[in-house]
């Protein structure tokens, strides 16, 4: 992570990050060597601009451990912003949640402006919603896009990475949340953002592909046709999926994520 990828003065990042003080958390599963290399990029993004020293990393999973990660470095220093790499939101309230899953929800309790949402005393109030950019989200429930909505969170998904570059998605970010890079970063990063193909192992693998089918289905209208008797059983599976994808995107389906009009936030008893 030390080793810069990018010189100081490179013309594609801000270089006036200033605060040697950050922190880098990561959900992190068992996953390959390409995985880990993939990882490393955009973290280093961010961190060459933080200074050599006072940089706290830790690994561990799943992802709720952020609920730890993120409140002890906040009280350390209570300027930081807040960097979300992840194909989730993890803002899911108790109540949004589909799955139950903690880790689908450790932000809930994170964010400032979410605490009305969560049971008394839930929440250990750490962040404005302003504070905080996500990117790579790909999968993202409906509470969880109203939450965004509502509160104006920075959001960069996968098809701003496609059309920006994961580098400029950094800096746009960085920028956002973090104007004059001044303030302490705390980078959160969840494995489950790279593409599966490169780390498998993870509870919730998300494919970031088959975009390219979604944006021109929905840009050209094309049609195609899938024949799930050619090929092996896997293969047939993996191509009625990827076809299943590409109809729902022409009805309508985002990878941010949609909203039902007369959607409607659940509240704490
Ligand atoms: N949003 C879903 C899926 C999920 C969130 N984080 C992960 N998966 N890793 C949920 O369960 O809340
Ligand atoms: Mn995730
Ligand atoms: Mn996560």
């Amino acid at each position: 992570v030390r080793e810069p990828l990018y010189k100081q003065g490179d013309h594609r990042f801000p270089t006036n990050l200033g605060q040697p003080n950050s922190g880098v958390q990561m959900g992190l599963e068992p996953s390959g060597e390409a995985a880990c290399l993939r990882a490393l990029s955009p973290l280093q993004v961010a961190l060459n601009h933080q200074g050599k020293e006072n940089i706290l990393f830790c690994i561990g999973g799943d992802h709720s451990v952020s609920l730890g990660t993120v409140h002890g470095h906040a009280q350390v220093n209570k300027d930081m912003v807040l960097l979300w790499i992840d194909a989730h939101a993890d803002c899911n309230t108790c109540l949004t949640s589909g799955s139950g899953n903690v880790h689908g929800m450790p932000l809930s309790f994170l964010i400032n402006e979410l605490q009305e949402f969560v049971p008394p005393d839930g929440g250990v109030r750490r962040a404005a919603a302003v504070d905080i950019a996500f990117i790579g989200l790909r999968d993202i429930d409906p509470g969880e896009r109203y939450l965004l909505e509502k509160f104006g969170v920075t959001y960069y998904g996968m098809q701003e990475v496609d059309h920006l570059g994961i580098q400029e998605v950094v800096r746009r970010s960085l920028q956002e949340v973090n104007p004059g890079f001044k303030r302490p970063i705390h980078l959160s990063f969840d494995i489950d953002s790279l593409d599966p193909g490169f780390a498998k192992c993870t509870g919730t693998p998300c494919r970031p592909d088959s975009r390219c089918a979604k944006d021109s289905t929905l840009r050209r209208r094309c049609t195609g046709q899938v024949n799930p008797d050619l090929g092996d059983p896997a293969q047939s599976e993996v191509t009625v999926n990827a076809a299943k994808e590409v109809i729902r995107a022409c009805f309508g389906w985002q990878r941010a994520g949609i909203v039902p009009s007369n959607y409607q936030i659940p509240m704490p008893a």
